[in-house]
């Protein structure tokens, strides 16, 4: 048995009569989809120097991880998690905490602009994560809403949470896009089963718990379909936390690298997680004061 409950929070938080960036009718697309793409935010020469900059001491990380034999590495500013079975990077969490330029990134006003007006307050990030989706190796990940880790695992109290995932490389089918069920943010799905103790080390290279059964799912697609986030890289999608989303295996040669920006509204701070007894890593969810600060807004992109 399962339950589709609807949404009873916003997901546009602000007046529709609220000046810019996004128009009326972008809003009213992101309300009644659960997502919006911003084509060519960034041209492809910012993004590439970006791209560089993010995978700075990645070839190291790998190699650690090839001489310690580990699937992940988690220390106080990182998470570092390979794909199943082998030593290729699946995901960084957090390098906001460590590298300048996704520091930087976070706080372009191209993007802080619009998740500001979508939120309709200050925000702070909840996390950061590169998903690398490298050529060949990178595996899928199932269909899941976000909110529900959030919210179970983290403590994050309402839906007031979105993702502006940045196209670092271009994205397509074939490469493994994400995929996302456009309206299904609106309904709350149960899953079943408690969630274990420490269940966020295996959850991220794959995950059984905390995902909606199949006849949910097929709800879901029959109302809305799937919908493939392709596009050029630069181009960003913006997603609301609770939209259900997935997305295939990488078989082409062709490497797909996505930043994840997740902000949370100051006024949503998490409180101690509603499932298990102990909350995530504070590089999957902050809670530190010093990072839970409102995001100032960078003057010009190249300000630091
Ligand atoms: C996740 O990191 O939770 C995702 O769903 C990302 C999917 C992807 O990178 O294709």
């Amino acid at each position: 048995m399962f339950e589709i409950r609807s949404r009873p929070d916003p997901v546009v938080w602000a007046d529709d009569d609220k000046t810019g960036p996004f128009s009326r009718q972008e809003l009213e697309f992101y309300r009644t989809n659960g997502y919006i793409k911003v084509e060519g935010l960034f041209d492809v020469d910012e993004i590439q120097t970006y791209c560089e900059k993010l995978t700075t001491g990645k070839d190291e990380l790998e190699e650690d991880i090839k001489s310690n034999k580990e699937e992940f590495i988690s220390t106080d500013n990182y998470t570092c998690v390979t794909e199943p079975g082998s030593t290729k990077i699946r995901s960084i969490y957090s390098p906001h905490k460590f590298l300048p330029a996704a520091n930087q990134l976070c706080r372009d006003r191209r993007l802080l602009g619009r998740v500001r007006q979508i939120l309709d307050s200050d925000v702070y990030m909840h996390h950061t994560r590169l998903n690398c989706k490298q050529q060949f190796k990178g595996t899928g990940f199932y269909w899941h809403s976000d909110f529900e880790t959030w919210h179970t695992e983290d403590g994050m109290p309402r839906p007031r949470c979105l993702t502006c995932m940045v196209l670092m490389t271009r994205n397509l089918p074939q490469n493994g896009a994400l995929m996302v069920i456009p309206g299904s943010h609106r309904h709350y799905i149960s899953c079943a089963g408690p969630t274990p103790d420490n269940h966020w080390i295996s959850s991220l290279q794959d995950r059984y718990i905390g995902i909606p059964n199949q006849e949910a799912l097929s709800q879901m697609v029959k109302e809305g379909g799937i919908h493939y986030c392709t596009g050029e890289a630069g181009s960003v999608f913006f997603f609301d936390c609770n939209l259900l989303h997935g997305s295939q295996a990488n078989f082409s040669p062709w490497d797909r690298m996505n930043f994840f920006l997740v902000y949370n509204s100051v006024d949503n701070k998490l409180v101690p997680p509603f499932g298990p007894p102990k909350p995530r890593p504070e590089t999957l969810g902050t809670r530190d004061p010093a990072w839970v600060q409102p995001i100032t807004p960078l003057e010009k992109p190249t300000d630091e």
